[in-house]
């Protein structure tokens, strides 16, 4: 009994502290994820970040009815088997193997429909949503072209010809790391073409606030029309692995009323940062450079 005792504020302690540690641990994994303005979703969202777009509405509503869907079949199903087996299960005097049944027409065609209609339904609202998120059909409002590289960002802002040339994040976790990350700025309320182009290997340029992403692939042009709708500052980062320090391929987005946008870039342009950047800087043609250096070399 004393010993009893004796031993439980221990083990409660340890157990506090276990809760403690779990509790750190998450919060850490928690804030980590969360944008400045706190957009993390809830319920209403299906636990999507809160969109700051006009694109928002749709594709949080096309994430709550896929869900909805699986939902509802995966409790079908498990209920249906649970009922199964319940139902059918060995009873006390079964010493026999039950009545085999095969090739029961009707079933095998209810199970050959049924998923038929399921993907058809999924993917026709897939197909509505998507044609109207990936219409580019409008004119944009401005311009971005946003260029991958290993590991950053470079931005050029088409109309304004001006550019950014992006530095990749040491994240050391000392204050002042963030400001080392390349940011972007967007008019709030204006449509933005973001004109994907990547100088090395595949990218995939994402906003976790815009809840849209999309690849950037060497040789290729891939776009995509957002407006945002809300002002703040929005996390943005690389979605496919790309070499060593793609975690670190990191950006911010700072969306802002027009005149703090036109003021950025009349910084940029104070800064000699006028013009865009083209593809010579891509890898690929300087490795092709390189080559035909080379070969001209060998020639000599
Ligand atoms: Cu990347």
């Amino acid at each position: 009994m004393r010993q009893h005792v004796l031993t439980t504020p221990r083990r409660a302690r340890g157990r506090l502290g276990t809760w403690a540690l779990l509790g750190a641990l998450s919060a850490a994994a928690l804030t980590g994820c969360a944008t400045a303005e706190d957009l993390r979703g809830d319920a209403s969202t299906g636990w999507l970040p809160h969109a700051v777009t006009e694109n928002g509405e749709r594709i949080t509503s096309l994430w709550i009815g896929a869900w909805i869907a699986a939902l509802a079949v995966g409790a079908l199903v498990i209920g249906l088997i649970v009922w199964c087996a319940a139902a059918y299960r060995r009873k006390k005097d079964d010493n026999e193997l039950p009545v085999q049944l095969r090739y029961n027409i009707p079933i095998e065609i209810l199970y050959t429909v049924v998923p038929i209609f399921m993907v058809v339904v999924l993917f026709a609202y897939t197909a509505r949503d998507e044609a109207v998120l990936l219409d580019t059909s409008k004119e944009p409002d401005l311009t971005v072209n946003v260029v991958g590289k290993q590991w950053s960002w470079d931005f050029n802002y088409v109309e304004d010809d001006v550019h950014e040339v992006g530095t990749q994040a040491i994240l050391t976790g000392e204050p002042g790391a963030e400001e080392t990350i390349p940011t972007m700025y967007l008019p709030v309320n204006e449509r933005v073409e973001f004109v994907l182009t990547a100088r090395d290997v595949i990218h995939s340029f994402w906003v976790p606030a815009f809840l849209q992403k999309m690849d950037m692939i060497p040789g290729r042009v891939n776009r995509f029309q957002v407006t945002p709708t809300q002002e703040g500052t929005f996390r943005g980062k690389c979605a496919e692995l790309c070499g060593a320090y793609h975690s670190q391929m990191l950006f911010n987005v700072k969306v802002v009323p027009r005149a703090e946008y036109e003021a950025h870039v009349a910084d940029l342009r104070a800064a000699g940062q006028s013009g865009l950047l083209n593809n010579d800087l891509n890898r690929e043609d300087l490795m092709d450079d390189q080559l035909r250096n080379e070969t001209v070399d060998g020639g000599n």
